[in-house]
């Protein structure tokens, strides 16, 4: 039993999400969602966790969409609106998903790919009000849901979790973060990783809660939405602070004293994905009152570490295990480390997701006994942790998204005026880290921009480098730690 539609009934008549001037409530999206499993289901009793792609902007439609394959016994492949066809031909096709649900504006973008496939194609309009018919019961055992992660081999991987894995997911932080009824949460973050997904949209629901959607992020819009003070949540990633303070900044003396006047309903500002600058956190409370609650978490685990709800939130710590999840840290011979020593975060718990989808080896890789291995080094400091950074320079997290190195390198290298290259992510407060590509090449004058149009071609899911430098031979071992971080050196001191 799927408990996230149970808790659902309790709040029928409850204001469950806000798009744009459109309201719904609770009521609104279990029947959406019956009727979208009923369509699914066809004359079939179970989907048998056939993966169902969708691509449908944040709102309504979305999470109909998500309850109702969930209802019919889908697997939910939510696809990225703003990418590319090819990057979106990559996860339908990796998934062999059989269905694909849109919305009228990707119809004519993914109709001549679902032919090609045969993959059934559905648009959300015609489905939502679908007759309804008999469900089937689908058990928390069962595969849910499948995100895609960069990691340092091959191509972004998909991480499966199931029901139970998602429920632990949204129990834990819903306890932790004192989620009720009464809450009202705004969601600009993508909804094709746990951020947005899990952290926002269906811990709001979960808890009988009110989520409006912004379709993309946009500060002016951000700060009227503050200003009108009917937030008591709000979630992002640090660049998303760096930006909101940018655009206070910019604002005279008057507007930001009626900025800085919006916070008075607002309980909680979290911040997570990627490590919060103190200068942001301090900058933020100067600005809001508020000292943002950072958290630790990750695509195949969900949130693993969160400072104190009610408690002391230290500036460049991640707090604790959140309740139900057990974590280690080790050194490279997969020891625990004493007490104050760095070493690598490892988690267990009912939040750790099932497998990487068709992917058995990179699955065993990734487990030491049933201990996750995060590849993230932290350190325990007086009652809190704090994040190190990755034990692979090959991890770029730019903007909250995780990017891989090595996919920016093997796109490069097929580029018929470079020779060998290396990429990396410089510090930037505002993005976290910025993508830098160290070049040698045949050609002695290189057009970048040409260079980053073309890259756009090759990697059409990515944010290209920003950065790039002419070199006349790598330091040898370039690929390895060490000289990849003198190779970061030479960029920031350029
Ligand atoms: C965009 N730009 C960048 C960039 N991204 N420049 C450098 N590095 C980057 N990473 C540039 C663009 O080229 C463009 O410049 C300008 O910024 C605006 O681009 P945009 O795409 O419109 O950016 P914007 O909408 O402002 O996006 C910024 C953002 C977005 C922060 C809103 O990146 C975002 O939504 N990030 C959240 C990702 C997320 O949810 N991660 C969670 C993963 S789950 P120009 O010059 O071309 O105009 C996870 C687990 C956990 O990590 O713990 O949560
Ligand atoms: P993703 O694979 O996109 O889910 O990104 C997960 C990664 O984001 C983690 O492995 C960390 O490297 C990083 N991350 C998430 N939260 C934080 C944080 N608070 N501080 C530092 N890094 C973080």
């Amino acid at each position: 039993m799927i408990n996230l539609l149970e808790q659902a009934r309790q709040w029928a008549k409850r204001k469950a999400i806000i798009s744009g001037s459109a309201s719904y409530t609770y009521e609104q999206l279990l029947a959406a969602s019956a009727a979208v499993a009923s369509c699914l289901l066809d004359k079939k009793e179970d989907l048998k966790e056939a993966r169902i792609a969708f691509m449908i902007p944040p709102g309504f439609d979305y999470v109909a969409t998500q309850w109702g394959l969930w209802q019919a016994g889908g697997i939910a492949v939510p696809l990225c609106v703003q990418h590319p066809l090819e990057a979106l031909q990559y996860v339908i096709e990796d998934t062999e998903a059989e269905v694909l649900i849109v919305s009228s504006e990707y119809e004519d973008m993914l109709k001549p790919l679902a032919e090609k496939r045969g993959i059934r194609l559905l648009n959300i309009e015609q489905i939502k009000t679908f007759p309804k018919k008999a469900l089937p019961g689908i058990s928390l055992e069962r595969s849910a849901m499948i995100l895609y992660t960069s990691g340092t081999t091959g191509k972004p991987k998909g991480v499966v979790t199931t029901h139970a894995n998602i429920e632990a997911q949204i129990t834990t932080l819903t306890k932790a973060w004192a989620w009720h009824q009464d809450d009202y949460i705004l969601n600009i973050l993508p909804l094709h990783h746990v951020h947005g997904i899990i952290n926002v949209m269906t811990c709001a629901l979960w808890s009988g809660a009110c989520c409006e959607f912004l379709n993309k992020f946009e500060a002016t819009k951000v700060w009227d939405i503050f200003q009108s003070e009917r937030l008591t949540l709000f979630m992002a990633v640090p660049t998303i602070y760096f930006k909101l303070i940018a655009f206070w900044e910019q604002a005279n003396s008057a507007e930001q004293a009626g900025m800085s006047a919006a916070f008075a309903n607002m309980r909680l500002m979290v911040s997570g994905s990627a490590a919060l600058p103190v200068s942001v956190l301090e900058k933020w409370k100067n600005i809001s009152g508020h000292t943002l609650l950072e958290r630790y978490g990750m695509t195949e685990i969900g949130m693993a570490l969160s400072n104190s709800y009610a408690g002391e939130r230290r500036p460049g710590h991640v707090g604790l295990p959140l309740p139900g999840v057990s974590l280690q840290l080790v050194d490279t011979e997969n020891k625990e480390v004493p007490v104050g020593e760095q070493g690598e975060i490892q988690i267990k718990g009912n939040s750790v997701f099932q497998e990487y989808w068709k992917r058995p080896e990179a699955t065993k890789e990734a487990f030491a006994k049933d201990w996750f291995k995060t590849g993230d080094m932290a350190i325990y400091n007086e009652g809190s942790y704090k994040i190190l950074g990755r034990n692979s320079v090959d991890i770029i997290k730019s903007g909250g998204y995780k990017i891989s190195a090595l996919e920016i390198e093997e796109a490069l290298r097929t580029h018929p005026d470079i020779k060998e290259c290396a990429v990396v992510g410089i510090p930037d407060e505002e993005w976290g880290q910025v993508i830098a590509a160290s070049l040698i090449c045949s050609e002695a004058q290189v057009d970048f921009e040409a260079l980053k149009n073309w890259l756009k071609t090759k990697l059409p899911h990515y944010k290209v480098p920003r950065r790039f430098m002419i070199q006349e031979e790598l330091p040898r071992n370039t690929l390895g730690k060490v000289t990849k971080k003198v190779l970061v050196q030479q960029f920031q001191n350029s």
